[in-house]
């Protein structure tokens, strides 16, 4: 009898451990992954984080090698975790105190070089002292046959404007025009996206920078095929001469090129809503400023149709409300050989606080999956699996997208499997 009393009251006990588990998997699986991880903080330790043979020297030949600074990515405390359909971000931050509002950033190994737009430094050798007002201030930093060059904004006597600078001589190689208006220029619109297309060949995204309405004329310059504003632009270097050519026209705020196979795409920033993804093919029109999918910021709806006033080129995707998008990259290796053969881009974003993947076919999104973060990124670079994403001045973030540990996923789907049994039992009744 005793025996029987003992057997049954360690039968309720083993009942009440599995229901109380049971209990807490239903409220939030995930938090079992990540209490179990956090017990094991790990540390990322790459031999390397960049392979050597995709390490690109856009900075590295300054005449000058004592401006911007060095960030240490070994050692980086992983201390958060990222669920995804079918694999997880592991990632950790690293702080610095001087990493403000990034111009240019670029991995060395284990290290991440960045400059600020507004280094004074290099202001000053570019003799912009006081002249960086409107959001102003270096935008982006690429390199032609070895030499480094800079894209700077800045307002000298009302004149709200653009040069890129061979940071070697210091000498301007392209000077853009006075914006029209610069009083209602917002020069932090003024793009920057750029993508080396050979050792010589490099296109650079320029922006209309205001937050004015469609008809303001500095938007209105991205229709101009007389002006270089709102265009992306071939830049060719040739007997030390830069030669430039419009590649195509109807960019707002173009912050981020990249390659993916033979496509180039481009990230640019909408107005009201209205951020856009492109497939940027040579002489086309991407419609800015008469359409978007965005409003003004009055609310004052913008022209939706892609055949009139004239033809445009629609997006790839549009993001309504807007995500400020900041930079455009391949996705993660393992990401991208799971859904082959379809296609993978990955866009960051300032007011998003985000990284998404976008998987796409022959000119159509598929879907995107969003890794959601708390600061604002803007750049990141991706190799291999890793993920390396400089925010607004929040220091670096670090991760690896990995597979989930498949001990772990049996339980997490045996959980399920018994979720979804009980639940239909109870929509029978
Ligand atoms: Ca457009």
């Amino acid at each position: 009898m005793i025996k029987k009393i003992f057997k049954y009251i360690l039968y309720i006990l083993a009942l009440m451990t599995f229901t109380s588990l049971m209990v807490k998997w239903q409220f939030s699986p995930y938090v079992f992954f990540i209490k179990d991880f956090k017990k094991n903080i790990s540390r990322i330790d790459h031999s390397s984080i960049v392979h050597t043979e995709e390490l690109t020297p856009e900075t590295k030949n300054f005449k000058h090698h004592d401006f911007g600074s060095l960030i240490d990515l070994k050692n980086t405390q992983i201390s958060e975790s990222i669920q995804l359909n079918n694999f997880k971000f592991d990632w950790g931050r690293i702080d610095s105190k001087n990493l403000q509002r990034v111009a240019a950033a670029e991995l060395r190994g284990e290290y991440i070089w960045y400059i600020n737009q507004d280094n004074e430094e290099l202001i000053r050798r570019l003799g912009l002292e006081g002249k960086i007002t409107s959001n102003g201030g270096i935008k982006s930093i690429f390199s032609l046959s070895n030499k480094s060059y800079a894209y700077v904004t800045y307002v000298e006597n009302d004149c709200a404007t653009a040069r890129v600078v061979d940071l070697t001589s210091m000498k301007e190689v392209l000077q853009l025009p006075c914006l029209p208006h610069s009083k209602n220029a917002d020069l932090n619109g003024a793009g920057g996206g750029w993508l080396k297309l050979s050792d010589n060949t490099i296109l650079l995204a320029i922006g209309t920078p205001t937050s004015a309405n469609t008809t303001h004329e500095i938007n209105q310059t991205a229709q101009s095929d007389q002006s270089l504003w709102g265009k992306i632009l071939k830049l060719n270097l040739v007997n030390e001469r830069v030669i430039v050519e419009i590649f195509s026209k109807g960019h707002r705020n173009p912050q981020g090129l990249t390659q993916i196979d033979k496509n180039i795409l481009a990230v640019e920033q909408g107005p009201m809503g209205g951020d856009e993804i492109n497939i940027i093919r040579k002489g086309l029109n991407y419609g800015w400023p008469l359409q978007s999918l965005g409003s003004e910021y009055d609310l004052e709806p913008i022209n939706k149709s892609y055949s009139k006033p004239i033809v445009t080129e629609p997006p790839l995707l549009s993001f309504v409300p807007s995500i400020a998008a900041s930079d455009i990259n391949k996705c993660p290796q393992i990401y991208i050989d799971f859904y082959a053969p379809n296609d993978c881009v990955a866009v960051s974003s300032l007011r998003g606080k985000s990284i998404d993947f976008i998987v796409y076919k022959n000119n159509k999104v598929l879907f995107s999956e969003k890794m959601q973060f708390k600061t604002r990124i803007r750049k990141f670079f991706v190799s291999g699996n890793t993920i390396v994403a400089v925010t607004d001045f929040k220091g670096v973030m670090i991760g690896n997208l990995k597979n989930y540990n498949k001990d772990n996923l049996s339980v997490f789907y045996k959980h399920v499997k018994a979720k979804n049994i009980r639940n239909e039992a109870i929509a029978e009744k």
